[in-house]
């Protein structure tokens, strides 16, 4: 409805070419009065007007920041870290008619009396202007020109499609259980726009956290509309030469996902719920006995008393320490559910503590808001405080204490199960670290600061271990504090295509470690969409297998002859496929470790859009069925029930099948994709790193794996640590590089490593593309050893030659 109201005041005005006739636009003095100067400080360019200011700012990574609005109060940003910069270092001209500034990849310009702000790139891609704004009494309404652009990214956990142009979107974190193809708005918001195409890209976040819209080009072809019911019109826009940079500047701006622990990138697995305590033993053993990899066991709602946060259920878990135990002794970590709602229970230590502390959220009249959730009548800490936070960090040394390794943040949207608004009242008061707020201002923040709160607790109660948050909801820069995964999904092939269609978007939003319930939350899967959802885990960043209560077991045994009988038989083939996909992931580790490694420190996604990677090829923007896995792999799951192959496109090179090494070149192409084997391919010129299988990353793998995928020469890289502690950020890690090199005087491998960590693999296996005549290999160490290599043939045109694994590893040279 509001679009249609939006018609009434804008204006039709486009800027021309050089960004500079703004005189058709309307004065918005209506709404923050008229301009009354403009001054320079320092880091910003700052405009009165008689009710309202505005705001240039320039952030070093070729970013500006644009504030408009009415007052002169202002927020700091929860998503931001970035400072912005001396304005003396930049190109900036600035008076009461103009203030331009000038970047490496454009010219962004603010007329102060207009309002009106464009960006012009220098390669002469689309240009974008805001073209008017106002404010009233139902919040902001902002209008850009968006200049012929046609493919936008982004918008984070949407199921909207891949390319936004031509949708309406709200920001609203909302629990939708089951919710479908469309529906919106879900649990996470995060306001950020990618526009990409092969003639460049370019992001605008909205940095506003009440609730928010847009309309890309849905009702007026060449317009963007922002909306928000409150607050300041905040704009980032992000320059860059590609979607690539872009993404990489907005992670500069709102920051990097932190390693993870190993554990946590293994494979996990849950349900609503495992209990009692021998189930989950039973559970345990059931994938070891199995010889099944798993690293992670869960435990939602019902291991706690009565879904009393920070208790153990005396009746189902009357011994959680030696439960605890026998799962780590088995090699398994243990993550707890833990929601925001504490039940109002006088008497109940949390509840108790937190009204001593005063950290619960209160409605207008001074009272406590009270809300249920599982627990029946429950208050809610308001994690918007730092003393708040520190007091809900500080809980989790109960559950830290018997041994509970990872935690795993629900219903923090909030969702509320009796309100009429599903939520807290709009309202309800909140106490920031400076001033109060109303829930409608920091709803769409809640979860992630939630997240926060645990993250920065756990970090606190246990400073030399990286910590694993799981949480649902959450906003732009919440990758700081926990890993997301899509909520209460649907056991159907069509939602398998919105996780990967949702995963796609937020990861170019700054999230890379992201995962969708495998098999899909509520429904029962049948053993074929079981599978190739667990073949699209297997290369998700987060790899978790979860139920609804009373869903049919759902162990990747679970699936033979006689239906999902409750930890049934082994003999049947689907146990083996799964067996297999699970296997690959512990396979393929070091290649995924390092994926993160990087993501980690470039803020690039893991799981990767085409266009991301190769910006020059058009139909790179239309793939939404594909992706690439860290910077070798691209991946073509199987989307689709009853078929065995389907096509997939091979962007710019040549590619191997990881199954039989068939060589495909760029184009289309009908690969098959038997059940189990989900179409997987290595670029050319890739140096690909796996291991042996192991049961679980508690185990050291034997060999370390290297595959060259070229004959001619190339280089490569992997990253090792601990995996569990900080000590890698004290330089105990190892980063180490091979180049491959193949002339007359035979082939040539040099290794060059940084830092001082040691794996502890017993052999390294080199694979080559086959020769006719057989090979010998000589391993050099850098204390003056030679050994020979033993050669043996593995499949796919391959030959391997098996080493001592030795860090010392200098050269390896075959002839
Ligand atoms: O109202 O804890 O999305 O993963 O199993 C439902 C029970 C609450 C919603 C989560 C889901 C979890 C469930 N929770």
């Amino acid at each position: 409805m509001f679009y249609g109201l939006i018609m009434l005041i804008w204006l039709n005005s486009p800027l021309n070419e050089n960004g500079g006739n703004m005189s058709a636009l309307p004065q918005i003095g209506s709404s923050i009065g008229s301009l009354k100067k403009v001054d320079k400080t320092q880091n910003a360019i700052i405009v009165d007007y008689d009710s309202g200011k505005s705001m240039v700012e320039i952030f070093k990574t070729g970013i500006v920041h644009l504030t408009i609005q009415r007052g002169n109060s202002s927020r700091k940003s929860f998503a931001v870290i970035e400072k912005p910069e001396e304005l003396s270092r930049y190109k900036v001209d600035a008076d009461k008619d103009r203030i331009s500034v000038s970047l490496k990849d454009g010219t962004v310009s603010y007329l102060p009396g207009t309002m009106g702000f464009s960006y012009f790139p220098k390669n002469g891609s689309n240009s974008v202007a805001l073209t008017g704004i106002r404010f009233d009494d139902s919040g902001l309404v902002a209008t850009f020109d968006i200049h012929g652009a046609r493919n936008f990214y982004g918008l984070g956990e949407k199921t909207l499609p891949f390319n936004k142009y031509g949708s309406r979107a709200t920001m609203w974190n909302s629990d939708f259980p089951a919710y479908s193809a469309r529906l919106d708005p879900l649990y996470e918001s995060i306001p950020l726009l990618l526009k990409a195409d092969t003639s460049g890209a370019y992001g605008l976040f909205f940095d506003n956290t009440f609730r928010s819209a847009f309309d890309i080009g849905a009702s007026d072809s060449d317009r963007l509309v922002y909306k928000a019911a409150g607050g300041a019109f905040e704009l980032y826009l992000i320059t860059g030469k590609n979607a690539a940079e872009v993404v990489q500047r907005f992670s500069e701006l709102t920051g990097k996902m932190p390693m993870p622990p190993v554990w946590a990138i293994g494979y996990q697995q849950s349900r609503w719920s495992y209990y009692p305590e021998q189930k989950v033993l039973d559970l345990a053993h059931g994938f070891r006995d199995r010889e099944i990899p798993c690293d992670v066991i869960y435990l939602d709602i019902n291991y706690m008393d009565e879904y009393k946060c920070f208790t153990w259920s005396p009746k189902d878990f009357p011994t959680p320490e030696n439960m605890l135990d026998t799962l780590h002794d088995l090699g398994f970590k243990v993550v707890t559910i833990i929601d925001p709602g504490i039940k109002d229970e006088k008497g109940y230590r949390v509840y108790d503590s937190g009204l001593n502390e005063n950290v619960f959220v209160k409605k207008t009249d001074g009272n406590y808001f009270i809300g249920q959730v599982w627990p029946g009548d429950c208050v809610f800490p308001d994690f918007l405080n730092e003393k708040t936070r520190k007091w809900w960090g500080e809980q989790y040394r109960f559950l830290l204490g018997y041994g509970v390794d990872g935690f795993w943040n629900d219903m923090n949207e909030p969702s509320v199960f009796n309100t009429s608004n599903k939520t807290f009242p709009l309202d309800a008061v909140h106490e920031l670290d400076s001033g109060t707020a109303e829930h409608s201002e920091v709803h769409n923040v809640y979860g992630m600061e939630m997240a926060r709160a645990t993250r920065e607790g756990l970090e606190k109660l246990e400073p030399n271990k990286r910590p694993l948050v799981l949480t649902r909801a959450s906003y732009a820069g919440g990758q700081r504090y926990a890993a997301m995964w899509t909520g209460d999904n649907f056991a159907s092939f069509a939602h398998l295509k919105l996780a990967l269609a949702m995963f796609l978007n937020i990861g170019v939003c700054g999230q890379p470690f992201i995962g969708s319930d495998v098999g899909g939350f509520i429904g029962n899967p049948d053993a074929e969409l079981f599978s190739r959802w667990l073949e699209f885990g297997c290369f998700s960043p987060f790899f978790r297998t979860h139920s609804v209560i009373n869903s049919a077991q759902r162990e990747p045994w679970a699936f033979c002859a006689g239906g999902a009988s409750a930890f049934g038989g082994d003999s049947c083939s689907f146990t083996k496929i799964n067996r297999e996909i699970i296997n690959r992931r512990y396979e393929m580790l070091p290649e995924i470790y390092t994926a993160f490694r990087n993501a980690s420190q470039d803020g690039l996604p893991i799981l990767r859009p085409l266009y991301l990677c190769f910006p020059d090829n058009e139909e790179a923007y239309k793939i939404s069925d594909e992706f690439l896995f860290g910077s070798n792999l691209l991946v073509a799951p199987v989307l689709d029930s009853g078929v065995v192959s389907r096509r997939v496109y091979f962007p710019d090179g040549t590619w191997s099948s990881i199954y039989d090494g068939q060589r495909f070149e760029s184009g289309w192409h009908e690969v098959d994709a038997p059940l189990g084997r989900t179409p997987v391919f290595v670029r050319d010129g890739a140096i690909l790193f796996t291991q042996s299988v192991i049961q679980s990353t508690s185990e050291q793998a034997d060999t370390l794996i290297l595959s060259v995928f070229t004959d001619t020469t190339t280089k490569g890289s992997t990253y090792f640590d601990d995996g569990e502690s900080m000590a890698y950020k004290s330089g105990d890690f190892l980063d180490m590089r091979v180049s491959y090199d193949s002339g007359s005087h035979g082939e040539l491998l040099r290794f060059s490593s940084k830092g001082e960590f040691k794996p502890q693999y017993k052999f390294l296996a080199i694979d080559m593309v086959e020769r006719t005549l057989p090979r010998q290999g000589v391993m050099k160490t850098n204390d003056g050893q030679e050994m020979k290599g033993k050669i043996s043939k593995v499949k796919n045109g391959f030959v391997r030659l098996t080493f001592p694994f030795s860090t010392k590893v200098e050269s390896i040279s075959v002839k």
